[in-house]
């Protein structure tokens, strides 16, 4: 039986934590509460579906707070959010995961690989993106709001290096970590992609974030009621327009009007959700505005060029 250990219980982690578990991984949660690890170690992880309808499923799981936790298993999934990597729990970080072990990194925006490359030599790095959609609706219950995909690969693997990914053609490849979170990820029922192109899934992903999860969060609304008028539309297209220029300098390739029209199927696909921004503002937690927007506005100065509706967006969050 493989065991992992998740870093963080929001919605991601009790998502991932639950049907993991269900398909018979040992799970550890670490959370950041005591109180969240007792009631999850007593109650388990209930998964609500909104997205086929099925019935709720509760199953047991191991839970331990961040100050009670000793090591973690030599695979580990990092869910908690940028805004979490502070210096202090960077340090923790670094003592709990053992050297030589691999970390799968889960977080939206850009900047926090180079971070956690610095603060945790020795050990394989993973980056994930994922488009699920996810819920927290108490301590131990998530409803699961959308079904997405989750790529994963490594940072700064251009095509044809090292792993061939959807190739899996020998007993070796079986056994690297890729292959086998993609296993896992299979039992699971979750979608999964192995890529070698990571950097362009992540910079589609911080194109998709940037535009949807700070509008949701200043207008208090659901992904799915963001094209609902005619006005927001207007101001998801511009901030669409200016990151999109932006992103498209620095290697993201896709075509402009598939983006935009992946960006609306995303709203769509997800429309029950409150965006993890618009659920940070609604329980007054920093959100990851800077990792997203902010970040946009960083690599457009890289560029000498301006993002003034990155810049606006990302000083109207902070000041809500
Ligand atoms: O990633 C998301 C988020 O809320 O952070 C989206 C895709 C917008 C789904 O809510």
């Amino acid at each position: 039986m493989t065991s992992l250990s998740i870093i963080g219980g929001g919605s991601l982690g009790l998502l991932l934590g639950g049907k993991l578990s269900r398909a018979g991984c040992a799970v550890t949660i670490v959370t950041k509460t005591a109180e969240q690890a007792e009631r999850l170690a007593e109650a388990g992880i209930t998964i609500e579906d909104a997205v086929a309808g099925e019935p709720s499923v509760t199953v047991p799981i191991e839970a331990v707070a961040v100050e009670d936790a000793s090591a973690t298993d030599g695979l580990a999934l990092l869910t908690v959010k940028q805004t979490a990597l502070t210096d202090n729990f960077m340090k923790w970080l670094a003592d709990i995961v053992p050297i030589g072990a691999t970390v799968v990194l889960f977080q939206n925006g850009v900047g926090h690989v180079d971070k956690l490359r610095l603060g945790l030599p020795g050990r394989e790095l993973l980056v994930a993106v994922t488009t699920e959609g996810a819920l927290r609706t108490g301590p131990t219950t998530v409803l699961h709001t959308g079904k997405g995909e989750i790529r994963i690969g490594e940072w700064g693997l251009s095509h044809d290096e090292e792993w061939d990914a959807n190739n899996q053609n020998s007993r070796e490849d079986a056994l690297k970590t890729p292959f086998v979170l993609e296993s896992l990820f299979k039992q699971a029922g979750f979608t999964v992609i192995l890529s070698n192109k990571l950097e362009e899934a992540v910079w589609r992903k911080l194109l998709i974030n940037a535009v949807i999860n700070p509008l949701t969060a200043l207008l208090r609304v659901r992904n799915g009621q963001l094209p609902a008028t005619r006005e927001r539309m207007e101001l998801m297209r511009a901030l669409f327009d200016e990151t999109y220029t932006i992103l498209s300098n620095r290697g993201l390739a896709e075509e402009r009007d598939a983006l935009w029209q992946s960006v609306l199927a995303v709203c769509d696909s997800t429309k029950r959700n409150e965006s993890s921004m618009l659920q940070d503002v609604l329980s007054g937690r920093e959100t990851e505005v800077d990792a997203i927007n902010g970040a946009v506005s960083r690599l457009a100065a890289e560029q000498g060029m301006k993002a003034p509706w990155n810049d606006a967006i990302c000083a109207l969050v902070k000041a809500t």
